[in-house]
């Protein structure tokens, strides 16, 4: 008999469990873990969703070690995703882009197998204007034998990741996360709590219909940047197809709507920053996981971004992220009119 559709949903506690069942190898350690992140996710979702009624816009009047601004939801995110893993035992070290240093387990509890890696609220400049913004997070196995973490821990090449992922706090909220074994999207129900799969083994278009830098920065970029850029506008119409212009300035929403629709996104180098603004660890490498695993590709201009070995925490990277021959059109066009 057929489940009544009202009752056919599926969370992503059961989507997890099928995901192991089918995968033998699975552990049910990762599993938990994506179950921990999730919970985060939903306490972060409801400050968000009240952040208007309870004063929490505005600077905390703290600054990161960006040196940005810090504002109170990015420290209640960071607070909260710490507090959601910290106590598992699943968990050997933390990172996050809110914490200069590692973020060690604390002795009292049992030291994991896994290394995790969060931006907790990326795009937080969106926040007091309503904005989208987004939690990104990146999974490894720890490398180092036992008891509390280490940087080896987190500075491994995105390719070793096990798991990577990101919260979209959107018009509704999605959870979008992959294991190596393809791209998934889960929607949050508010009316019972519940993120239920939505968007099943999401692969991106191979050519993309929306293309997301932000343009102020044109005068800045090497050759190679504003003759693929100006493809993008339609000016070289032998070289590539114009496309429509989408930017959020908000990583995980202008890469979501780029996903599903097909997009390339785009924080390239420039004279004032070589190595770009986002960072290596916590925002390309796990969205270039993600990305891979929907068919589409991410480098840094010249090299993949799964293939960077990261020197520090905190390193920046340009990214060229997004659909497949988009992505090829840019790494190819970089190198025909060179730096
Ligand atoms: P710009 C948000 O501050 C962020 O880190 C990313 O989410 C976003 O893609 C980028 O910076 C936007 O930077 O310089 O265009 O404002």
């Amino acid at each position: 008999m057929l489940a009544n559709p009202a009752t056919s949903v599926t969370t992503i506690e059961r989507f997890i469990l099928e995901q192991e069942r089918n995968f033998p190898d699975a552990t049910g350690e990762l599993s938990n873990l994506l179950y921990d992140v999730a919970l985060g996710a939903k306490v972060i979702a409801s400050a968000i969703r009240r952040a208007g009624l309870v004063h929490v816009l505005g600077s905390a009047g703290g600054t990161n070690v960006q040196g940005e601004e810090q504002m109170k939801l990015d420290i209640f995110a960071n607070e909260t995703l710490k507090n959601a893993m910290c106590h598992t035992g699943r968990v050997c070290v933390m990172a996050s882009e809110e914490d200069e240093q590692l973020i060690p387990i604390p002795e009292q509890y049992s030291h994991g197998k896994y290394a995790v890696l969060f931006d907790p609220l990326d795009g937080s400049s969106n926040i007091d204007v309503n904005c989208s913004v987004g939690t990104i997070f990146s999974v490894y196995r720890r490398v180092s034998m036992e008891g509390s973490g280490t940087m080896a821990d987190v500075l491994q090449r995105g390719s070793e990741q096990v798991a990577a992922g990101y919260v979209l706090y959107g018009s509704s909220v999605m959870l979008v996360y992959s294991t190596g074994r393809g791209v998934h999207g889960f929607t949050l129900d508010p009316t019972i709590g519940e993120f239920l799969l939505s968007h099943p083994n999401i692969m991106t278009p191979r050519v993309g219909r929306y293309y997301s830098v932000n343009e102020s920065n044109f005068a800045r970029w090497n050759r190679g940047v504003q003759m693929a850029v100006r493809g993008f506008h339609g000016d070289t119409p032998e070289r590539i197809k114009g496309k429509k212009s989408r930017y959020i300035g908000s990583l995980v929403a202008d890469f979501h709507r780029n996903l599903i629709a097909g997009g390339i996104f785009l924080y390239p180098g420039d004279e004032k920053n070589p190595e770009g603004k986002l960072r290596l660890s916590y925002e390309a490498a796990p969205m270039a996981f993600l990305i891979e695993q929907a068919g589409g590709g991410a480098t840094d201009g010249y090299r993949p971004i799964l293939s960077i070995v990261p020197d520090r925490l905190h390193q920046r990277t340009p990214l060229v992220i997004g659909s497949h021959d988009d992505v090829v059109f840019v790494t190819e066009t970089i190198k025909e009119f060179g730096p």
